[in-house]
C-alpha cells in the first residue's frame, strides 16, 4: 500500500521540482538539459530516448512548434525534405536555449544526429502503417507479382499449377488463394515475409523446413504474418525504438524494419522448436513467452539484433 502510494506520488514530485533541478543544473554546469543529455548519454538508443523526453516537456513555445511541426512533416516528406530536418532542429534549438555554436561546436553534430534518428523511427510509423492498410488486390499486377515471386524463391524446383490451388498450403498459407490471410496486416504482410526469402533464402528455407516437421511443424505464412503484427506492434508501442536507435547510425528505414522482422521470424522458429511443441495448440503461450523475452531484451538500452543468421547443415 505504501510502495503504491509513493509510486503514485513520485512522478508529480518529480515535475513539481524539475524546473528547479534544471535551474541548478544549469547554474552549475552551465549546460542546458539537452545538452547535458548529449555529452552525458552515450549515442544511440540511451542519448535519443532521453533527448526524446526532455524534447516532450519542453515548454519553451518555440520547441513544442518545431516538435509539432516535425511530427506533421515526417508523414510524408520524401528522402530529401526529411535530409532538412537537423538543420531546421538545430537552429530552432540553438536560438531557442542561446547556445553559441563557437563555444560549443559538438553539440550541433550530436543533436542533428538524434534528430535524424528520433524523427526517421517515427517517419518509418507512417511508412509501415501505409503498407498495412494497403489490402492484398488480385486486380493489382504488384501484388500478384509478388505473391509469385514468393513461391518461387521458396519453392524453386517446384511450379505452381495454377494461382489458385491447394500448394499454397504446402508454404503455410490456410487455403487455395492466400490472398484472404493477409487481412490485417495488408501488403506489410507479404512484403516482409518476401524480404526474408529474398535477402534471407538461405535461412528462410531453413525455417520453412523446420514448419514442416512431422511432429514440430507449423503453419510457415500465417506464423510470419502472425510476426509481421509482432513487429508492427513493437514499433508502434515505442518499445523498439532501442533497436532502431542502435541498428544504425543515421535515421531508420523501412529496410531496417523488414531485417528486424527477419530477426523475430528466424529466432521464432528456433524457440519453437527448442520448445518441442506437442502441437499448434501451444501457439499462443509459446509466441506470449517469446514476446516477452524480446520486449525484456528492448528494456535494456543496449540491446541490437543482429541479422547474421547461422543455419546449421543438416
Ligand atoms: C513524446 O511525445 C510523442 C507525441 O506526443 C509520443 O509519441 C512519444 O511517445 C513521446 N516520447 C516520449 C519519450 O515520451
Ligand atoms: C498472433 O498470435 C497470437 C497468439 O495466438 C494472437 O494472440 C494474436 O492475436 C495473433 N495476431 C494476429 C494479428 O493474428
Ligand atoms: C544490457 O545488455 C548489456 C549488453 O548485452 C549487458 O552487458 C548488461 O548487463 C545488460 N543490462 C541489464 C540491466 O540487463
Ligand atoms: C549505432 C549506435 O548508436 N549504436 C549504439 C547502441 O547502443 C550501445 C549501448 O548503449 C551504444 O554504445 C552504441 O553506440
Amino acid at each position: 500500500m505504501g510502495m503504491f502510494v509513493l509510486s503514485n506520488i513520485l512522478p508529480s514530485i518529480f515535475t513539481l521540482i524539475r524546473p528547479f533541478l534544471k535551474w541548478f543544473l544549469h547554474r552549475f554546469t552551465r549546460l542546458c538539459e539537452l545538452q547535458r543529455i548529449c555529452y552525458g548519454c552515450s549515442r544511440g538508443a540511451p542519448r535519443n530516448k532521453q533527448l526524446e523526453v526532455s524534447l516532450n516537456l519542453s515548454k519553451t513555445p518555440s520547441i513544442k512548434n518545431m516538435i509539432r511541426e516535425f511530427d506533421e512533416f515526417v508523414e510524408y516528406c520524401d528522402d530529401k525534405e526529411f535530409d532538412l530536418l537537423p538543420a531546421r532542429g538545430i537552429a530552432a534549438i540553438m536560438y531557442a536555449k542561446k547556445i553559441k555554436p563557437k563555444i560549443h561546436p559538438d553539440f550541433p553534430k550530436l543533436l542533428g544526429k538524434s534528430i535524424q534518428q528520433i524523427w526517421g523511427y517515427r517517419r518509418l510509423l507512417h511508412v509501415v502503417e501505409r503498407l498495412r492498410e494497403e489490402q492484398y488486390d488480385t486486380e493489382n499486377g504488384r501484388h500478384e507479382q509478388k505473391l509469385l515471386e514468393l513461391w518461387n524463391l521458396l519453392m524453386p524446383d517446384i511450379p505452381l499449377s495454377a494461382r489458385v490451388t491447394k500448394q499454397w498450403q504446402d508454404i503455410g498459407f490456410q487455403g487455395d488463394d492466400p490472398k484472404t490471410d493477409f487481412r490485417g496486416m495488408g501488403i506489410l504482410g507479404l512484403d516482409n515475409l518476401l524480404y526474408f526469402v529474398k535477402e534471407y533464402n538461405t535461412a528462410a528455407r531453413h525455417v520453412l523446413l523446420h514448419s514442416m516437421h512431422p511432429v514440430y511443424g507449423y503453419t510457415f505464412a500465417i506464423v510470419g504474418i502472425n510476426l509481421t503484427s509482432m513487429a508492427y506492434k513493437l514499433l508502434k508501442s515505442g518499445r523498439a525504438r532501442t533497436h532502431f536507435y542502435n541498428v544504425t547510425t543515421g535515421p531508420c528505414t523501412l529496410e531496417d524494419f523488414h531485417k528486424f522482422y527477419c530477426y523475430l521470424f528466424f529466432e521464432f522458429d528456433k524457440f519453437w522448436m527448442e520448445c518441442e511443441p506437442r502441437n499448434i495448440m501451444e501457439f499462443p503461450i509459446i509466441h506470449q513467452t517469446f514476446e516477452e523475452s524480446i520486449i525484456g531484451s528492448l528494456n535494456n538500452d543496449s540491446t541490437t539484433f543482429k541479422t547474421n543468421f547461422v543455419v546449421e547443415e543438416i
